[in-house]
């Protein structure tokens, strides 16, 4: 059985405990890989070696750093096959997803942020004919980057890139439940001949690598995505160091849809903005708000989409929906959906856990459900499942809509099927969401802001967003 290994100073090596944690693979229920069981020991060398890199990485001319990021994303391409069976043994996901989606977005991941280096501009201020200003933006130093399982390498590498690219070293952590795709980036940069320490990844526990990282005097900066509770746990460690803090958490996404939607198209995009990856994507619509003249067409066309989705082993291609990453997910899952019928709401389809034959016969898989008669405000339509649950609620008019969909603790994301434009214009903007899309979804330019308010987090992922995150702004004034 595979021992993962840590990626310090450029060379990998076992955890300073010597003692290893299994990691499952969520399709059989069975151990496949072993995960370090790392600590802080650990972490202090990962950041010892990181900050002993620094110097020479800032300094690199930014076209080395571009070649070298360029050079990674070539490797992932060039493994793309191996990394999207990793990815999805390791998540549970349909291979068929993280062939498309998950190791495509991860080259890309590294490719845009190596590009737009190259083409990087800076402000000046000129003041009267007194002064002149510029702003330099130079690397914070070493950064933290604290990724979760649910699209593992995607995610992982969506902080690692804007991070090296602007001069960064870094100190990175995957989750303990997928470390595997993580493992094989350890192994690309070794050949792309990444520099030693630019680059460490330390895998183990977020109670223990995870604490560290945030805790770490030497780490001035935290990219963090991963659950609401864990984010505010990060927060409370790393506010009193004055760390620069980014924090990606969760969602309970509204999809509002108008009778005068283009029916098909919305049906085709909502059926996968609410069920792709199992429901555990933070962008995923899980609450469906259909406007009422549409309400019974729109339901029954759903449910039959939703109910002919595919469950089944995620090495098959005909799988729409493979296995939830671990068993206690699914438990928490599941229990969502009891506590929806104790809110009065009737299950349409699906809720069930299904056992499968053969290889996955104790994998962790459930049929997507589809959930009416809820109030908005009940703890099923306020609180994030991330699993293949979703709720519908009719509304009549935009008032009514606006609210519901406002009434959540969370403001990541929210999606509009209408043809009438200018209200589709004002109701995204008085949405409380950091991303909203209107008649499409999962449409992704890397170069727009990414994130969201409320409690789905601080700060903002993608383009210069990410680049000035990863930088501290110095304003500089020259008398003339
Ligand atoms: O996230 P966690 P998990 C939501 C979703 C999910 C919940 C928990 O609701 O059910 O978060 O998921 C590390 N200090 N999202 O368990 O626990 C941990 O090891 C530092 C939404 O994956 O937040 C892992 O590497 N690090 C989210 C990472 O944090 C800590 C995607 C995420 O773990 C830590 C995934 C600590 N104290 C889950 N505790 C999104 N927005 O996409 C844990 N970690």
């Amino acid at each position: 059985m595979e021992h993962i290994r840590n990626y310090i100073n450029g060379e990998l090596v076992d955890p300073r405990s010597g003692v290893w944690l299994p990691s499952f693979e969520p399709a059989t229920g069975a151990v496949h890989v072993r995960v370090p069981d790392s600590g802080v020991a650990d972490v202090n060398a990962a950041a010892e070696s990181a900050a002993a890199a620094f110097p020479q990485w800032s300094k690199t001319p930014a076209e080395e750093r571009s070649r070298l990021l360029l050079r990674i994303a070539e490797l992932i391409e060039r493994r793309a096959n191996e990394l999207a069976a990793d990815e999805s043994r390791d998540n549970g996901k349909p291979l068929r997803l993280a062939r498309a989606v998950d190791i495509p977005r991860a080259a890309k991941n590294f490719r845009f942020f190596a590009t737009a280096i190259l083409h990087s501009s800076t402000d000046a201020h000129a003041t009267d004919a007194t002064a002149v200003n510029y702003t330099l933006r130079q690397p914070i130093g070493v950064a933290g980057c604290i990724s979760p399982w649910n699209l593992p390498l995607y995610l992982f590498t969506w902080k690692i890139a804007p991070a090296l690219a602007a001069g960064n070293t870094v100190v990175a952590k995957p989750s303990e439940i997928t470390p595997l795709t993580a493992h094989r980036l350890a192994e690309i940069c070794i050949e792309a001949g990444l520099p030693r320490g630019v680059l460490n990844i330390v895998h183990g526990t977020g109670a223990d690598v995870g604490e560290a990282i945030t805790k770490h005097p030497g780490i001035p900066a935290i990219s963090f995505t991963g659950g609401t509770h864990t984010g505010a746990r990060i927060a409370r460690t790393a506010a009193p160091m004055f760390k620069k803090l980014s924090l990606e958490l969760g969602g309970k996404n509204p999809t509002i849809i108008f009778a005068d939607c283009d029916f098909d198209a919305t049906l085709d995009t909502v059926v996968r903005s609410a069920f792709s990856n199992q429901g555990e994507i933070c962008l995923c619509g899980s609450r469906i708000f259909i406007e009422r003249p549409l309400y019974s067409r729109f339901r029954d066309a759903f449910v039959q989409r939703v109910s002919a989705l595919r469950v089944g082993d995620p090495l098959d291609e005909k799988t729409d929906q493979g296995a939830l990453v671990s068993e206690q997910h699914l438990e928490k899952v599941l229990g969502y959906v009891a506590l929806a019928r104790e809110e009065g709401g009737t299950v349409l389809c699906g809720g069930e856990r299904v056992a499968l034959n053969g290889r996955c016969r104790e994998g962790w898989f459930m049929s997507p459900a589809v959930i009416e008669g809820l109030p908005f405000s009940c703890r099923t339509n306020q609180e994030e499942i991330f699993g293949p649950v979703a709720t519908l609620m009719p509304f009549d008019d935009e008032e009514e809509v606006t609210s519901m969909a406002n009434s959540t603790p969370y403001g990541l994301a929210a999606s509009i099927w209408t043809s009438d434009l200018s209200r589709a214009h004002n109701m995204a903007a008085r949405l409380h969401s950091g991303i909203v899309w209107i008649n499409c979804w999962m449409l992704r330019d890397l170069r727009t802001p990414f994130g969201g308010m409320k409690q789905s987090g601080i700060g903002r992922e993608g383009g210069w967003e990410a680049l000035h995150f990863f930088t501290e702004a110095k304003n500089i004034c020259v008398k003339l």
